[in-house]
């Protein structure tokens, strides 16, 4: 009776204020007449989290009555961040929390800060997911996130000495008021035991019998859309003990021990693990992946039985999107609870599994594809090794009848890896079990297609497609940028653009036109402050606003070359240094800004954290340079530091080795906050070229296919001398530390530079040289700014998601009616 009635509360100022006071009362327990801003922040996040629900509620009636095709989004990861600001702004309620709050005699921007990051993931991929949640919402589509409800989720990046060291990041401490606990929302996981035969209906079927049994219980955390009633789920699972645990051992007498053994299965879910870059075939990872995909299938099984009585439109009511390899063990599981728990028969179950994944790469680099040795598959989970060897055997079957006898190419291309340790190649399976594979780039579509699926795009080439990632202008620019997104919707007329980013074009019209330019100044300069407060704090180092805001944000990693930035620092700092008075007026002052998170076991990444530090410290202290040069590196780098840090900058790096970055999303983030990019034509930069234009960017360094046969002559050509000269100054110990950087000199060594940045370092410098003729010309700049952010508009999310939607998933938006 109720499902489409709008929600029982009420928006105004006056009913938020209620709603907040109780909540301070009732939910946080402290007296209405005294409470601090973390309390405010607590009950704020509550009064909003009710309307959050009501809408939640709607959604999920209203789809389960209309039955649509769904989307099932299964990730490992996860990059929230913050939660409350970005309700505010899809639930069109800020101004009247900010209202509210203000008669209270509390700051709405000041209790926004109060919240933590949700930081469930390591980088480009995990903030990829966010960004398209929010897309799938506010697109109205039928869709759930599932992922893990890590304890711990990315480890805190701290400084001491320059070097860095790594906390536990505890997001739950203080309670977390944007995820509903679901105490019946649980299931059985099982893993290890022994795999029997019994008869069924007359039919012999496989039996599981487990050796341990972990309960999942879903947290529910939902995704509200913008200009739209639909709140999606992002169901995340918790490991517990198991009620039917091991209940004959409490008869043994050792209670203490057992209750103790119980809290084991917590670990599961206890830890992000912060290593982006290759796999270790380690235990505790299988586990969190099976363990998330198999709560997650019983809960899809569940939805679609309450409705079907059989399986016969299980593809035309399922999509299920694998984010990356982590949860593919979901394609062999499917085809277990199909065979052994439905009893279909294998040619039912197999054309029902093919007809429902979807895959997307999101690595190029050989050594993140996932591999797991057989003798751990069989271990933990000793069914799914016999199915995935059954899937092989039907796979190879196929392909010989395709390709005859090669069997050196049947060897590459098959499931399991043969050799002294025996591997299951992930990568294989979910492309063999899925009917589309997408890159996430145009440019990583080709190295899928040329250099990593080559024999699988052979026999398949309808398979393979790509949708070029994209990030969400409502947190990007309406949530982190709120100077910008008024000055945008004043000089467009409205505030279309907020849900259909096309209207962005529309400024393009504008970009000469002095009075917007000046405009847009002043709204760079009111985000340039805020940033330099925050870099005072952090770092102790005034930086002026004149100077040009040059910044690199992103994980630390060799191909991403910070180095190279770093480099080209030194180059610029020893350049100042043999300077001339007079054309010292002439430099154009800087302040360089790295931030970013080592994995914690990358030693060669950690130290150019260190040599960051080290040459900051030289330069910082030169007052012979003073405002000229400045280095900064910004702590603990994460979502809501990148809101803060984004908009501030005038302009920002994308230099990975070209072929390396499979797409790069920060650069997105940048171009909408009408920042210059000076990049390499790697991953999507060669899309935002097309659509930006070479002219309003500093493009530099070899390109894709130049790049193996550099390799190959790199040990023969002799880097540039200024290259030279700047690497010697760090090996001569010119910045302390003469040992310590040996082994990071070396790796870039004629002969041993493997990411090029010798070969690169003169088109680099020469890039860096066009930005700061462009900067000195304020109208020249102004103009590049507005376009940047004029030409964003394909780089949104909201592009991604109707693509994927319409290519590859086959599902169509199913709005509340409002
Ligand atoms: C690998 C591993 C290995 C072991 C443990 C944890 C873990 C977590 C993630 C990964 C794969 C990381 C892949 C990733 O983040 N790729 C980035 O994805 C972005 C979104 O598509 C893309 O823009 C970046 O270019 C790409 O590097």
């Amino acid at each position: 009776m109720f499902e489409l009635m709008d929600g029982f509360l009420k928006n105004d100022p006056v009913s938020l204020q209620k709603d907040i006071l109780h909540h301070v009362e009732y939910t946080v327990a402290r007296s209405r007449f005294s409470f601090d801003d973390f309390e405010a922040y607590q009950a704020l996040s509550h009064s909003v989290r009710d309307r959050l629900i009501e809408r939640w509620h709607d959604t999920q009636q209203h789809f389960k009555k209309k039955d649509p095709k769904r989307l099932y989004f299964l990730s490992l990861e996860f990059l929230m961040g913050r939660s409350l600001s970005n309700s505010v702004i899809n639930l069109g309620i800020k101004d009247q929390c900010a209202e509210a709050l203000s008669q209270l005699g509390f700051e709405y921007e000041v209790l926004a800060e109060q919240e933590g990051d949700a930081a469930l993931g390591n980088g480009g991929l995990a903030r990829l997911s966010a960004c398209q949640m929010d897309s799938l919402a506010t697109l109205d589509f039928p869709a759930w996130g599932y992922g893990l409800r890590y304890q711990y989720g990315l480890f805190r990046q701290i400084i001491i000495d320059g070097f860095q060291h790594e906390q536990p990041d505890y997001w739950l401490n203080f309670g977390n008021p944007w995820e509903i606990e679901r105490v019946h929302v649980s299931y059985p996981v099982k893993f290890y035991g022994t795999v029997k035969e019994e008869i069924v209906n007359g039919k012999t079927s496989k039996v599981w019998i487990p050796g341990e049994t972990v309960e999942a219980v879903a947290y529910d955390n939902p995704i509200p859309g913008y200009g739209t009633r639909n709140t999606i789920n992002l169901r995340l699972w918790a490991a517990k003990p198991s009620e039917g645990h091991d209940i004959e051992s409490y008869n043994t007498g050792d209670y203490i021990n057992n209750i103790v053994n119980r809290q084991k299965a917590e670990i599961i879910s206890n830890v992000l693990y912060p290593d982006d870059r290759s796999y270790q075939g380690k235990e505790l990872r299988l586990k969190q992946q099976y363990f998330f995909v198999s709560a997650s299938l019983q809960d899809i099984i569940r939805r679609f039985k309450d409705v079907h009585g059989n399986f016969d439109e299980f593809p035309n009511k399922v999509a299920l999107q694998l984010n990356d390899t982590h949860p593919s063990i979901s394609v062999v599981e499917l085809m277990r609870i199909l065979l052994d728990e439905e009893h279909l028969g294998w040619k039912k179950a197999w054309n029902i599994v093919r007809q429902v994944f979807t895959f997307t790469t999101h690595t190029v680099l050989p050594q993140a594809l996932e591999k797991v040795p057989v003798d751990l598959f069989e271990s933990v989970l000793p069914r799914h090794l016999e199915i995935i060897y059954d899937i092989n055997f039907a796979f190879m079957e196929e392909l010989k009848k395709k390709i005859g006898q090669d069997y050196v190419r049947m060897s590459r291309m098959s499931i399991v890896e043969e050799g002294a340790v025996k591997n299951i190649r992930v990568a294989n399976l979910s492309v063999v079990c899925s009917h589309t594979v997408n890159g996430v780039s145009r440019a990583h579509s080709e190295l899928l297609k040329t250099r990593v699926f080559t024999d699988f795009y052979e026999l398949w080439p309808a398979k393979f497609q790509y949708k070029t990632n994209g990030v969400t202008q409502r947190r990007w620019i309406v949530v982190s940028n709120p100077s910008l997104c008024a000055l945008i919707s004043k000089w467009l007329g409205t505030d279309s653009w907020i849900r259909n980013v096309d209207y962005l074009t529309r400024l393009k019209e504008h970009a000469s036109n002095p009075d917007l330019q000046h405009e847009w100044r002043m709204v760079k300069k009111i985000n340039k402050m805020r940033l330099a407060e925050y870099i005072e704090t952090m770092s102790g180092v005034k930086v002026s606003l004149d100077a040009m805001f040059d910044v690199q944000v992103k994980r630390i990693h060799e191909y991403k070359r910070q180095l190279l930035n770093i480099l080209g620092v030194i180059h610029r700092y020893d350049c100042i240094k043999n300077m001339e008075e007079s054309d010292r007026r002439k430099v154009v002052p800087r302040v360089c800004i790295i931030g970013g998170k080592a994995p914690p076991g990358y030693e060669i990444a950690k130290k150019i954290i260190k040599l960051c530090h080290a040459v900051a410290e030289t330069i910082n202290n030169d007052e012979d340079v003073g405002d000229l040069l400045k280095l900064v590196f910004i702590p603990d780098y994460n979502v809501s530091v990148a809101e803060l840090v984004i908009p501030g900058s005038d302009l920002s790096q994308h230099i990975s080795t070209a072929g390396h970055e499979a797409s790069g999303t920060g650069s997105m983030k940048f171009l909408m906050n009408g920042c210059l990019l000076l990049a390499t034509p790697d991953g999507s930069t060669n899309e935002i070229i097309e659509e930006i234009g070479a002219e309003n960017m500093f493009i530099f360094g070899a390109k894709i296919n130049e790049v193996p046969a550099l390799r190959e002559q790199e040990s023969t050509v002799k880097s540039p001398i200024q290259f030279a000269r700047v690497v010697r100054m760090v090996k001569d110990g010119y910045f302390g530390y003469k040992d310590y950087f040996k082994s990071l000199c070396d790796s870039i060594e004629n002969g041993k530079d493997f990411y090029l940045l010798g070969s690169d370092f003169t088109s680099y410098l020469e890039a860096q040289e066009a930005a700061d003729v462009a900067y000195v010309d304020k109208e020249k700049w102004s103009k590049m700014s507005i376009l940047c952010t004029a030409g964003s508009g394909r780089f949104s999310s909201d592009r991604t998601i109707e693509d994927y939607a319409e290519k590859t998933w086959g599902i169509q938006p199913c709005k509340l009616p409002s």
